[in-house]
């Protein structure tokens, strides 16, 4: 078994963010940079006898030799097999899933989610543990601290690895197996929704579009959509994944999908829209009219009608959303009687409670909701969820949100991002932020006044795990809420997103709420001095 020994000089760089490791391109194909974090990796979390790694990505530029790096890199850690998507394609939910259906020790996801792609975009590699889940961050910490004191990496040179041809192969000690990266996760989801229906719904001459982005999704929804639920070719758009998905940014927003938000508006508009991200864990729902379910509200919706879909049948057990996100979700479970969690952003937070059994679905506002069926956020799980829903109650998506809203009142939601920050003054941002919050509360500012402003410390109530410093929230009367973080997703420069929310009464849901986002919006920036500390007239992005 010829294994190469190569020296490595460490990198000071390497710790994972919100969702794994994320830098430029270039930067992973520096010599050594890519093997030095898979090597931490692999030291941290060492495979047992006979253990099965799965390794796939979203198809972005480098990301079929990174594939074949981490294979044989694998191998020469004594795995005793590899399982690989075809093309090293595999979606993070269908990652999530193999992880679970096979057995496997762990997944390496060549993936940086919603970041533009090629050689002057973004690469990425996350790391899941035998849950299916994203790792912990008590995990993710340990493998900065081993890339950081790494004297080589380790490679198995021998054996041919062809990733376009399904089958095994041997490289070194390891069996090299390229699996079709769609059919168990389709597989899945058939086993979940109630496909008649869904298809009874397609036939009846509602129209969809499903926007893939050119990234990891277009296999998976062309197998699902077109082939077993039949709906017309075409329905998916951009369904091949590309290597720079096409030189766009494969983030499903409004912004990012014109073609999909073309087709969702004016006098033709279809009955339902609906986009995935780089690597398949994120959605947009849309509705004719160009109306974007917010996520928040997707997640609320999904847990209040679970019972018509079969998979959820029996209720859920509990619900999660990370802290930014809206709290409609939070009214939901009150009605059911059942536990609401608040977590740190990011996936990570939810796999111990959905491994106790404690919560049924959970979600984000940045687009991510999913359920205990993997443990990774489910683009396609949540746009499929939607048709079941959609054909369960025989209304459409308005419908469905205005229904909603009139049972449970309504929270309206954007979300403002500050980009391209200096990460010194991001950070000092923070700092004086957090520095005022102790005489915050019956402070005023426009319409609103401060009940209590605190900075966001977590503990797992499974495993104990602890995180602070997860953003500041300041609640509001009347009822509203505006949190404050910088992005952990960046590969440069630092993010600050600000998160606005206020509540809008039942007789009051179907108000245009933009008036009191706005008003909302100046609170946020007077509250935290915006202007003056970060120089910026207003956001770079705004979404909701
Ligand atoms: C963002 C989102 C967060 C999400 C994360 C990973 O993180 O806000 O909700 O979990 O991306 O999503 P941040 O730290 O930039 O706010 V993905 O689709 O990368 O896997
Ligand atoms: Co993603």
């Amino acid at each position: 078994m010829p294994i190469a020994v190569h020296a490595v000089t460490p990198f000071d760089d390497q710790r994972p963010g919100t969702s794994g490791l994320r830098k430029s391109t270039r930067r992973f194909m520096q010599p050594g940079y890519l093997q030095a974090f898979v090597q931490a990796i692999l030291e941290c979390d060492p495979p047992d006898p006979g253990a099965t790694l799965i390794v796939g990505g979203d198809g972005r530029f480098f990301g079929r030799e990174a594939a074949e790096t981490v294979v044989r890199m694998a191998a020469a850690a004594g795995y005793a097999r590899v399982k690989v998507g075809r093309g090293a394609l595999l979606s993070t939910p269908a990652a999530s899933n193999l992880v679970r259906a096979t057995g496997a020790q762990g997944a390496v996801i060549l993936s940086a989610s919603h970041n533009p792609g090629g050689p002057d975009g973004d690469f990425g590699v996350k790391y899941n543990t035998a849950s299916g889940g994203p790792a912990p961050e008590s995990l993710t910490e340990a493998i900065f601290a081993r890339s950081k004191a790494l004297a080589d990496w380790r490679v198995e040179t021998d054996g041919e690895i062809d990733l376009d041809r399904l089958g095994e192969t041997r490289v070194g000690g390891c069996a090299v197996e390229v699996i079709d990266p769609v059919t168990a996760y389709a597989d899945l989801m058939e086993s979940l929704f109630d496909f008649p229906a869904i298809r009874g719904l397609l036939a009846s001459g509602f129209r969809m579009r499903f926007d893939a982005m050119h990234a990891v999704t277009g296999p998976y929804a062309t197998e699902l959509l077109e082939r077993r639920l039949g709906a017309p070719a075409g329905t998916v758009m951009n369904a091949t994944p590309l290597p720079d998905f096409g030189g766009g940014h494969p983030d499903p927003h409004p912004e990012h999908a014109p073609g999909l938000m073309a087709a969702m508006t004016g006098p033709d508009a279809l009955d339902f829209g609906a986009a995935s991200d780089g690597d398949g864990d994120r959605n947009m729902i849309v509705g004719p009219g160009g109306f974007v379910v917010s996520p928040g509200d997707s997640l609320a919706i999904l847990t209040a009608l679970a019972d018509r879909v079969p998979a959820y049948a029996g209720g859920v057990a509990g619900v999660a959303r990370s802290m930014p996100t809206a709290r409609a979700a939070d009214r939901v479970a009150r009605a059911l009687g059942v536990d609401c969690f608040e977590t740190p952003t990011g996936w990570k937070w939810f796999v111990s409670l959905m491994d106790a059994g404690r919560i049924t679905l959970c979600g984000e506002e940045s687009f991510g909701t999913g359920s205990n069926h993997v443990r990774e956020k489910d683009g396609l799980w949540a746009v499929l969820f939607w048709l079941n829903l959609l054909a369960a109650e025989g209304v459409g998506v308005r419908e469905l949100v205005m229904r909603h809203w009139t049972r449970f009142g309504r929270d309206a939601y954007r979300r403002e991002d500050y980009e391209g920050l200096e990460t010194g003054p991001a950070e000092a941002f923070m700092q004086a932020l957090r520095g005022r919050l102790d005489d915050a509360a019956g402070r005023a500012s426009g319409p609103f006044s401060v009940v209590r402003a605190d900075d966001f410390a977590y503990v797992d109530p499974v495993d104990g795990a602890g995180a602070a410093g997860q953003g500041v929230r300041v609640m509001l009367s009347p009822d509203a809420r505006i949190t404050y973080r910088l992005s952990g997703t960046g590969s440069s420069g630092a993010t600050l997103r600000v998160y606005l929310e206020t509540y809008l009464p039942p007789e009051r849901a179907d108000a245009d709420a933009a008036a009191d986002l706005d008003a909302l919006s100046a609170t946020s920036r007077a509250f935290a001095d915006v202007g003056d500390l970060l120089g910026r007239e207003a956001p770079s992005v705004v979404t909701g």
